[in-house]
């Protein structure tokens, strides 16, 4: 039975991971942070009792920024892989904590590759590195290959080049199997409710429903490669199980702006929308209601922007080229853009449901001291 050892297994790549590799009969660890609430939520299915017998999946508390840690983790657990996933991952945020997020995803790499070289693992335990799209930032060439240069504009961007050159160099170095995935956005159900994909099928599904009147974004311009989680955590796996180690561009080959992204999510709950202005005055309107469960009247505010949203430097265009990736690897994505949005509005409509059903049973959380 192989042993696969997972950082950030409490994250989206980290839950649909930690189940495919369960399934493909892996025993499978995975690091999770100490929090003042429950962050299991996203892997709550896939939890072993630890009391049972012939247990597969286990979970140890850890950090990305304390080596020792890492050190004993790795020793005890004997990895045959390790899928590197845990980052501070949010672009605008590392803006605001640059230090942290230099830490835990440019050190934190580093901590765990010289963890297997000074456990002297290096023949025995293969990584994968979870690098980005963000690593081309201002983009030079359109699609980005595994060629094209890198421009980082955050400071995440920047602590992940570092970790995608130490992971370079360490392979080059110590001759350990250690693999860059360039992974461009893969977004899903399961997706962090603030990266703007989320936020726009969430805020839509409530909307629609009454919950809320309308939301606010940032740069509506962005384009982004999106593709499902689901088709980008399966070629994690294919990186770590080819002949050779490489990096390895991981896209669908389109690209969409945010506009866009919140005009589908919206027709897939069969309202049509339109924007109108310019700049920080755009605004989104209900053009048309085609599903008559929803009271949306036409001329419906539902979208403005809010400045605070933008960041000091912005990535404009990303789309990737996964040619390598389809010709040796044989990967072939099974969700398209639409097939996506689909998959997020239906699990945020039934998500809100449950709330709408709440509020409407009288249920609200009351203030402590109320
Ligand atoms: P998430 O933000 O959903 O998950 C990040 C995980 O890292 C969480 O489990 C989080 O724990 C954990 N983590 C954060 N900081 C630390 C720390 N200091 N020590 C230990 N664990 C920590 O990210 P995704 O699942 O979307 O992405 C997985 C990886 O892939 C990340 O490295 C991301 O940067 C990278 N990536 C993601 C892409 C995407 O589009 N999703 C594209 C390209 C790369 P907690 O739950 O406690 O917060
Ligand atoms: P990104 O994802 O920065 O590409 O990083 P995010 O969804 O945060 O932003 C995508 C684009 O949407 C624009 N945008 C907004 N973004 C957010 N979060 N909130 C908003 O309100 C909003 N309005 C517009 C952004 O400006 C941006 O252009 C993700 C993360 O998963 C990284 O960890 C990963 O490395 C990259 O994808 C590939």
């Amino acid at each position: 039975m192989k042993v696969a050892l997972i950082t950030g297994v409490t994250g989206q790549d980290g839950a649909y991971l930690s189940e495919f590799l369960l399934k493909k009969g892996y025993e499978v660890h995975g690091i999770k942070r100490r929090s003042s609430i429950f962050n299991t939520e996203r892997i709550d299915h896939i939890y072993e009792d630890p009391h049972v017998e012939d247990q597969h999946f286990f979970l140890h508390y850890g950090d990305m920024t304390d080596s020792t840690n890492l050190i004993r983790l790795i020793q005890q657990i004997q990895p045959d892989e390790i899928y590197n996933l845990a980052a501070m991952s949010h672009v605008h945020v590392s803006f605001e904590t640059p230090e942290y997020t230099a830490n835990t995803d440019a050190l934190g790499t580093l901590r765990i590759l010289d963890a297997v070289r000074l456990l002297g693992m290096e023949r025995k335990t293969r990584i994968y590195q979870a690098s980005t799209s963000e690593l081309y930032g201002k983009v030079q060439e359109v699609p980005q290959t595994e060629k094209t240069p890198f421009y980082p504009r955050s400071p995440y961007a920047v602590a992940k080049m570092y970790a995608y050159w130490i992971t370079v160099n360490y392979r080059e170095a110590y001759g350990m199997f250690a693999c860059n995935g360039i992974l461009f956005n893969h977004e899903s159900p399961i997706r962090g409710e603030t990266f703007v994909t989320r936020k726009i099928t969430r805020a839509v599904s409530r909307i629609v429903l009454g919950l809320q009147d309308k939301f606010y974004l940032g740069n509506l311009d962005a384009k982004r490669d999106w593709g499902h989680a689901k088709d980008y955590i399966r070629m994690m796996w294919m990186i770590l199980q080819a002949d050779e180690a490489e990096d390895w561009v991981i896209a669908t080959g389109k690209t969409t702006k945010v506009r866009d992204f919140v005009r589908m999510s919206f027709a897939e709950a069969g309202v049509e929308i339109e924007f109108e202005g310019e700049g920080v005055d755009e605004k989104a309107f209900v053009k048309s209601c085609k599903n008559e469960k929803y009271q949306l009247p036409a001329g419906k505010e539902v979208l403005s922007i809010d400045p605070r949203y933008f960041r000091p430097t912005e990535v404009d265009i990303l789309v990737g080229d996964a040619t390598k990736a389809r010709e040796k690897l044989g990967w072939v994505p099974k969700y398209d853009l639409q097939a996506l949005i689909k998959d997020m509005m239906e699990s945020d409509l039934k998500l809100m449901q449950k709330e709408q059903y709440l509020r409407d049973g009288g249920y609200r959380i009351k203030n402590y001291f109320e």
